[in-house]
């Protein structure tokens, strides 16, 4: 039969597959410093290109390089660096706990700390995050007590939320956190709903969506783009490209369109992609996009090209569908050791006061594990009350919860 009436369709495939050499040669890198930092109230129209390139700062000698570097004092990057780091160590120690059998269920952030810690630190009191379960840090750069953070995680007496949310989906009105929710993307039409509310009542709070690589594929992320770029919202449109979504590689997702950031094109939305494995590059991108959401020039969409290397989740295998040394060949090396690298080179930093920084920070770490356990885990000691499941839902409590409130006595 001719080959012209055979209709195919195309699945698109990583490069490799466990067992194969890892393998990131199509992953183009350009050297640090090289890509032009336009104004903000730039025509979109002419730097279309940046969606296709990788800002970035940190060069392989640990030197802050660009139009983009020097943003921030040595003491703010000291202070990035320990944010990190708290919550690489948070996330060793929770997925122990988890291991133990403490919670049920832990997301850790390993390789894309530099992500959520350093868009914290753009961001001013009052702004709004619509995270997803992986940015954390955006709590921890906030100085959200981790206590808070455990007590939820063990669904505890203490647990700010009472049980009511899957382990890590945080809420604090307060950090700029809005309720994390588990059906991926509802999150990025909200945020920008918010923005135009915050537009609405003459505030000048902005609002930041978040969204993995994978949950792009969503109607929601589409629509949300749409909304964004014809109201013009105060709205930082961010997506985190970690290569990976549970075992879909990101090429699914991403579909024709070359790049995450190139989505935004389309819209008329300026995008960009960032080296996400650098503090300062992702720092310096996240001020840009927050002035230009604050000034009125409306949304950004901002790509962060960085890697997952832990599983997906505690419940998770990554073996199963990616070569184990993945990570290590990874073009973009690890936020933290970069960081250090450059404090290091810059004589405000030493291997030996990383050491105990370490260990430090590790003593922080247990020590709040510690007050979080006094107050029960998943399966020993407070729980939040029964009572709980019912207050603080309906401003009025509609006759059926009453009586199944009644039935349970409570
Ligand atoms: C609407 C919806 N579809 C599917 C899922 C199941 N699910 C949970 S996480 C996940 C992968 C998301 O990947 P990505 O958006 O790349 O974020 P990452 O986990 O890599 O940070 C999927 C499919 C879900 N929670 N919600
Ligand atoms: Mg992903």
């Amino acid at each position: 039969m001719a080959d012209a009436g055979m209709l195919r369709f195309h699945v698109p495939e990583p490069e490799v597959r466990p067992g194969g050499t890892p393998d990131f040669s199509n992953v183009t890198i350009p050297k640090a410093g090289s890509v032009p930092r336009p104004e903000v109230d730039v025509d979109p129209r002419t730097i279309r290109d940046m969606a296709f390139s990788i800002i970035r700062v940190l060069n392989r000698a640990g030197e802050a390089v660009g139009p983009w570097a020097g943003l921030l004092t040595d003491e703010e990057l000291l202070e990035g660096l320990r944010h990190m780091m708290a919550l690489r160590t948070f996330d060793a120690r929770m997925q122990m706990a988890q291991r133990q059998g403490k919670t049920s269920f832990y997301m850790q952030h390993l390789g894309e700390e530099a992500v959520s810690c350093a868009f914290r630190k753009a961001l001013k009191p009052g702004d709004m995050n619509f995270p997803t379960y992986r940015q954390a840090g955006l709590l921890i750069a906030d100085g959200y007590p981790m206590v808070a953070m455990m007590n939820q995680i063990y669904s505890n007496e203490a647990d700010p939320l009472k049980g009511r949310q899957l382990p890590i989906m945080y809420s604090s009105k307060e950090h700029g956190f809005f309720s994390i929710s588990g059906n991926l993307a509802t999150q990025y039409i909200q945020a920008v709903g918010w923005a135009m509310a915050s537009a609405i009542s003459n505030d000048s709070c902005i609002a930041a969506a978040w969204i993995g690589d994978g949950s792009t594929a969503e109607s929601d992320f589409h629509a949300a783009l749409v909304f964004a770029s014809t109201y013009k919202a105060p709205v930082v449109l961010n997506v985190v490209n970690n290569q990976w979504a549970i075992s879909t590689f990101q090429g699914i997702a991403r579909g024709g369109s070359g790049t995450f950031a190139a989505r935004g094109l389309g819209f008329g939305i300026p995008s960009l992609r960032v080296d996400g494995n650098d503090y300062l590059a992702v720092h310096a991108v996240a001020k840009w996009a927050i002035e230009r959401a604050r000034r009125n020039l409306g949304p950004t969409l901002v790509e962060y090209v960085t890697y997952r290397v832990g599983a997906h989740s505690s419940s998770d295998d990554p073996s199963a569908y990616r070569p184990k040394a993945e990570s290590d060949a990874w073009p973009l090396g690890d936020p933290i050791i970069r960081l250090k690298n450059h404090l290091i080179h810059k004589q405000v930093w030493t291997e030996q006061r990383h050491i105990q920084a370490e260990a430090e920070i590790l003593e922080t770490v247990i020590a709040a594990q510690k007050e979080a356990e006094s107050h029960g885990t998943l399966h020993a000691g407070g729980k939040p009350s029964t009572r709980d499941m019912f207050e603080g839902v309906y401003a009025e409590t509609p006759p059926h919860l009453r009586r199944q409130r009644q039935q349970a006595g409570v």
